[in-house]
C-alpha cells in the first residue's frame, strides 16, 4: 500500500497561539510529509508486503528506513488527532478514572508526562499508553515509538523534537509542553482508551 499525508483535522492557524500556524504549516506539509515519502520509498526499496502499520512497525523497524519514517509517519497521524482548537481542559468518565488510578490526580500525571518530555535528551516523543490494563508514561528518541517494541499499546503521543516548538518558543521546551495541553482532545484520547483496553 501507498502511505499518504492525512489532511489536519482543522487549519493550520487553528491552535494559536498555542500552537503557531507557521510551524503547523512546516511540521506538516514539509516534515510530516517528507515522512510519507520516505517511508513508501523505504518499502519499495525493501520489497516488503502490505501490513497493517503496527505489523510494520512492530515487524520492520529493524530498517531504519522503515524505523523512521514508518515512525515519523503514524505519530503524527496520531498527534494531529490528538489536538482540537476545542481541546484543553481535564479528563472525564473511564480516562479520569484511569488517570486517578495509575497516577494518583490529573496535575500529577502532568507533571510525569511532562517530565518524560522534558528529560528526553534530543529529538523525540514523550507517551501515554496503556500496559496490562494500566496507564503508563514512557518517552522514545528520534521517531520511536511504543509499537515498535510493544512496551505499551500508546494513546497520546507528545512531539518533542526542535521543529515542534521552536519557531514560536526557541529552546523552551517546557513553556511549549505548558502551552500544548490547552489544546489536547480528551475526547479523543478516551476514545483511543477504550479501543486500546
Ligand atoms: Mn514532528
Amino acid at each position: 500500500m501507498t502511505y499518504e499525508l492525512p489532511d489536519l483535522p482543522y487549519d493550520y492557524d487553528a491552535l494559536e497561539p498555542h500552537i503557531d500556524a507557521l510551524t503547523m504549516e512546516i511540521h506538516h506539509s514539509k516534515h510530516h510529509n517528507a515522512y510519507t515519502n520516505n517511508l513508501n520509498a523505504a518499502i519499495d526499496a525493501n520489497g516488503i508486503p502490505d501490513m497493517p502499520i503496527s505489523d510494520l512497525l512492530r515487524n520492520h523497524s529493524d530498517i531504519a528506513g522503515i524505523r523512521n519514517n514508518g515512525g515519523g509517519w503514524w505519530n503524527h497521524c496520531q498527534f494531529w488527532e490528538a489536538m482540537s482548537p476545542d481541546g484543553g481542559g481535564t479528563p472525564s468518565g473511564d480516562l479520569a478514572t484511569a488517570i486517578d488510578a495509575a497516577f494518583g490526580s490529573f496535575e500529577e500525571f502532568k507533571a510525569v508526562f511532562q517530565n518524560a518530555g522534558m528529560t528526553q535528551f534530543g529529538s523525540g516523543w514523550a507517551w501515554l499508553g496503556v500496559k496490562d490494563g494500566v496507564l503508563c508514561v514512557c518517552s522514545s528518541p528520534n521517531q520511536d515509538n511504543p509499537l515498535m517494541d510493544g512496551c505499551c499499546s500508546p494513546i497520546l503521543g507528545l512531539d518533542v523534537w526542535e521543529h515542534a516548538y521552536y519557531k514560536k518558543y526557541g529552546p523552551g521546551r517546557a513553556t511549549y509542553v505548558e502551552a500544548w495541553w490547552n489544546v489536547v482532545d480528551w475526547n479523543e484520547i478516551s476514545r483511543r482508551l477504550s479501543d486500546a483496553l
